[in-house]
């Protein structure tokens, strides 16, 4: 059964597909595995016709809109204190939300508590599907909008792994929650943290709310804290229900491949059977690294070195 709030974000979403005020961007499925993970390719050729942010720089409208202040009406699901709730104009995947600030803040700032209490608030909101919440954070995370939003998606409930990292996820459940590791399946950079059900059923004290986005920005602060620190102005922060990642940056694009939060999560998008077929002939994980940080020493230490 669907909450209320999946109730309005369907209505909000057929309303304005309706209307002509969001598109419904159409999409097919590649899928290649490496390293146990059946990463997820998605093929969305139409969204090569959308202006990119270096075109839109260089077109005469430099200083860009703001898509968020004011926002589109027809976009809107819910306000909090400092937050509006909208559906994504340009989605892949139905019911596509962004948690915006009310007052505009620079995408490059840091998660705060409210931020997180949100995006935690809608993905416990939607109960009929599994969702990732996710930040693009900084100019080279794949970020196209300065105004800080955060995002949330739903996600498959037909397929196993999803989002596709979780494959290897479980051969870390040894881990403690709130202990901070990596994969060692991945060849990049990344930071990983168990979330502790417990801490978040709702056990401890009648404010909800604010326990769980307490216990939330801790961990949020102690991945982003174990970055060095000339890592922190751009990075992509992944959260399901079970778990949380970071994961520094230090390129926005690998090829023509343009990298966001959910290419981490597995799940790649490719606006052109050329990226496409470059993305099966080098490899997605040599993607991925390409954005990142490798794990490789000399890389670390030369990007460590620059960055302070
Ligand atoms: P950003 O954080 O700035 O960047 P992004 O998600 O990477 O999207 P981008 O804009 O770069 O789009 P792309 O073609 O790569 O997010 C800005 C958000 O605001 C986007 O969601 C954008 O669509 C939305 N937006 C822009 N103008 C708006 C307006 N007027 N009102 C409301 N919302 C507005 O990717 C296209 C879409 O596919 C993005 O939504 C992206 O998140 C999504 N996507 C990428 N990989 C995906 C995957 N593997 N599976 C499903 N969806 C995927």
């Amino acid at each position: 059964m669907q909450t209320n709030f999946e109730n309005k974000v369907t209505e909000t979403y057929e309303r304005a597909f309706r209307r002509g005020e969001l598109y419904f961007v159409e999409s097919t499925i590649a899928n290649i595995t490496e390293n146990d993970i059946e990463f997820e390719i998605r093929f969305a050729p139409s969204l090569a016709k959308k202006p990119t942010a270096e075109q839109t720089e260089e077109s005469p409208l430099k200083n860009k809109v703001d898509p968020f202040a004011p926002y589109n009406q027809e976009l809107f699901v819910q306000e909090f204190e400092n937050h509006v709730i909208l559906l994504n104009k340009f989605c892949v995947v139905p019911n596509h939300i962004l948690v915006v600030t009310k007052e505009y803040e620079e995408q490059s700032n840091p998660l705060n508590q409210e931020d997180l209490a949100n995006m935690w608030y809608c993905m416990m909101q939607t109960k009929s599907q599994s969702t990732i919440a996710f930040y693009n954070c900084g100019s080279l995370s794949g970020s196209s909008q300065p105004h800080k939003h955060m995002q949330v998606i739903p996600l498959p409930s037909n397929v196993r792994f999803s989002p596709p990292i979780n494959a290897i996820i479980y051969k870390y459940q040894s881990k403690i929650p709130g202990e901070i590791f990596n994969f060692s399946e991945l060849p990049y950079v990344h930071y990983v943290t168990l979330l502790d059900p417990q801490q978040l059923s709702g056990h401890h004290g009648h404010n909800y709310k604010e326990t769980v986005s307490q216990y939330l920005t801790e961990n949020y602060l102690s991945l982003v804290n174990t970055m060095a620190e000339g890592f922190r102005a751009s990075y992509n922060f992944l959260m399901t229900h079970t778990w949380m990642m970071i994961v520094p940056r230090r390129s926005e694009k690998y090829g023509q491949i343009s990298v966001n939060s959910l290419g981490f999560a597995g799940m790649l998008l490719v606006k052109s059977e050329e990226e496409l077929e470059f993305v099966k002939n080098v490899g997605l994980l040599r993607v991925l690294e390409g954005v990142a940080v490798s794990k490789d020493k000399d890389q670390l230490i030369d990007n460590i070195h620059i960055s302070v």
